[in-house]
């Protein structure tokens, strides 16, 4: 935290819209010039005194109305501002789902500096690169929680980033226990004043950057301007019939696109409704919240909706106000589909959507097979849709109603990662298209079915994995000499992941506990380090991987799955169930 350079203004790493297209989305009235700041302001003039957030924050229960939540906001950005976070400056957000957490953001947006959106689960390992590539000025976080600690876990990323000077640290008022050098929120709230930096940002500037789960080795920053996101905002609200009477269950992280804009919290306070934010997605603490907060629509992933619906029955609690269930992130089995309504007694929607951009939903007015079975469409007339042969190099349209390749371009879909030109020339058609490496076929009536995917990803539960940087954590053992991650069937995860490691010859081969708990101590989400680990001699097939990892790695979850189909033929041989 000692050296410090001036970052780089954010303008440099982003790709805009071209000018024609932007005047285009301005006149058929997507893009308002509106911002961020100015959602929150027409949230407290219309909708003052209702509740805004609820939740418990490392100070305990807090219950804030907009005008609250706007007075709170105002205060911490003056404060920050006293101590140098300036406009453009960028931020990482590095906190769980605490009602702090809208006051941060919009302190940060009030004096136009750009949060960089970190997930609670990450470690030092992501924020580092999350701070290095973004040039971030701080990083706001919490104390200990869910058994770590993150402030500490910061000040060491800090220490490391010059461009980081500040660790500020959500904590209880009293006497927190931070390390040295960190500032807590408390110490930074001032009178809220009146006009801040931000009030008068640029609607088309970029208003933070946003994760993308990534297929190479680390996590892509996507920047969304103020124009393209509230857009999203505005029209999910719409599509999801928002209003003051609103009570919305934030279960997922809250900085996950999800959560934030589906529509999510900046949807309900686009509405003036409630957001009641989940220490903890488990169904005893989410159906408690359900009950005593008269909630009417939540979001989860599949896996969680499967643990909802298998608590249902069993639950003491009042869960009749929950009206809308949705459910996105990972394919939604129509099998589980099925079974929410009748446990939850609340209306399935299904929600495909990328922090990227494009997002699609089942319409709450749709037939019941099309909310079972698809995915749903898309927000905007203007999201254009391209199903493409994934394996023609010209990229030709498939016939109406097959599978193939998804490309997208749109009112909120961004036209390129954020510094990372070389990854933007193969994630982005020369005209713009987004490459989302999903395969999906588009039903007669327009609905979206996802099908599987292209890219190398792995979707475990709706988290997001590259195998390209898990690899990169096994080879850096000392006693490893290749490493492939596969994504392999799992019933309640979709997918979960296996690797197969070649140990260095002529050493005791490391154990797969030892492997797991050394990419663990790397410092990364825990949900990135393999659920099962394979030490072989040399990966075992033959005549691929020399020349393509995904050859290669295509052809072990092919060998992952026979093996497990032989040996589900011999336990049903032995008679095993
Ligand atoms: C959401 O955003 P990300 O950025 O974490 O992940 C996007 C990817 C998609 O490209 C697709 O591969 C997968 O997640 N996905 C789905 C899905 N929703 C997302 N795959 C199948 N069915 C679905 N319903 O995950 C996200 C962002 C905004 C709203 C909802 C989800």
């Amino acid at each position: 935290m000692t050296a410090t350079r001036t970052p780089r203004p954010v303008g440099e790493g982003v790709v805009p819209y071209p000018p024609e297209v932007a005047e285009r989305y301005r006149a058929a009235g997507y893009w308002t010039g509106r911002t961020l700041p100015d959602l929150l302001d027409e949230a407290v003039a219309a909708h003052g005194e209702r509740t805004a957030v609820v939740g418990t924050g490392p100070s305990g229960p807090q219950r804030w109305t907009y005008t609250e939540l706007d007075a709170r906001a105002r205060g911490l950005a003056a404060g920050l501002v006293e101590v140098g976070v300036a406009p453009g400056d960028r931020v990482v957000v590095w906190l769980p789902n605490v009602p702090e957490y809208l006051e941060v953001v919009f302190a940060l947006f009030r004096l136009g500096a750009l949060p960089v959106f970190a997930l609670p689960a990450h470690r030092a390992s992501e924020i580092r690169y999350f701070a290095e590539h973004a040039e971030a000025r701080a990083i706001v976080t919490v104390g200990r929680h869910d058994r770590f600690d993150h402030a500490v876990a910061a000040a060491e990323v800090a220490a490391e980033v010059p461009s980081v000077r500040h660790v500020l640290v959500a904590a209880p008022t009293a006497a927190p226990d931070l390390p040295a050098g960190a500032l807590g929120l408390s110490a930074l709230r001032r009178p809220p004043p009146g006009d801040l930096p931000g009030d008068g940002a640029d609607p088309s500037s970029v208003a933070f950057l946003q994760l993308s789960g990534g297929t190479t080795g680390l996590p892509k920053l996507i920047p969304r301007t103020h124009d393209d996101y509230l857009y999203s905002v505005r029209a999910s609200a719409d599509i999801c019939a928002l209003s003051p009477e609103t009570v919305y269950l934030a279960v997922l992280p809250a900085a996950h696109n999800f959560t934030m804009s589906s529509p999510g919290l900046l949807g309900v306070v686009h509405a003036g409704g409630t957001s009641v934010l989940a220490p903890a997605p488990d169904p005893d603490t989410c159906f408690g919240l359900i009950e005593s907060e008269r909630v009417t629509m939540a979001a989860v992933v599949p896996p969680l909706a499967a643990a909802w619906v298998q608590a249902a029955p069993r639950t003491q609690r009042d869960l009749t106000s929950l009206e809308v269930l949705q459910v996105g992130g990972a394919k939604c089995a129509p099998e589980l589909a099925r079974r929410i309504e009748p446990a939850l007694g609340a209306r399935l929607q299904q929600v495909f959507g990328m922090a990227e951009g494009l997002v699609n939903y089942t319409r709450l007015d749709d037939p019941a097979d099309v909310v079972l079975h698809t995915q749903g469409r898309p927000i905007s007339p203007d999201d254009e849709i391209r199903v493409v042969d994934p394996d023609d190099p010209d990229e030709r349209e498939v016939a109406p109603g097959e599978v193939g390749a998804l490309l997208t371009r749109g009112p909120y879909t961004i036209r390129g990662y954020y510094r990372a030109e070389g990854h933007n020339a193969g994630a982005f058609t020369p005209d713009g298209f987004y490459r989302t490496g999903d395969l999906v076929r588009i039903t007669d009536r327009g609905d979206v079915v996802v099908s599987g995917r292209v890219k190398e990803q792995i979707n475990r539960g709706g988290e997001k994995i590259a195998a390209e940087e898990v690899e990169n954590h096994l080879l850096a053992h000392p006693d490893v000499v290749d490493a492939a991650i596969v994504g392999v069937p799992d019933d309640f995860l979709g997918e979960r992941t296996h690797a197969y490691v070649i140990p260095v010859a002529d050493r005791e081969p490391p154990r797969s506990a030892a492997l797991r708990r050394f990419v663990r101590d790397r410092g990364v989400a825990a949900y990135k380090v393999p659920d099962t680990v394979e030490v072989v001699e040399a990966f075992p097939v033959t005549g691929v991987g020399k020349t393509s990892r995904r050859a290669l790695r295509a052809a072990l979850a092919d060998h992952w799955r026979a093996g497990r189909t032989a040996s589900d033929q011999e336990d049903q041989e032995e008679g095993n169930p």
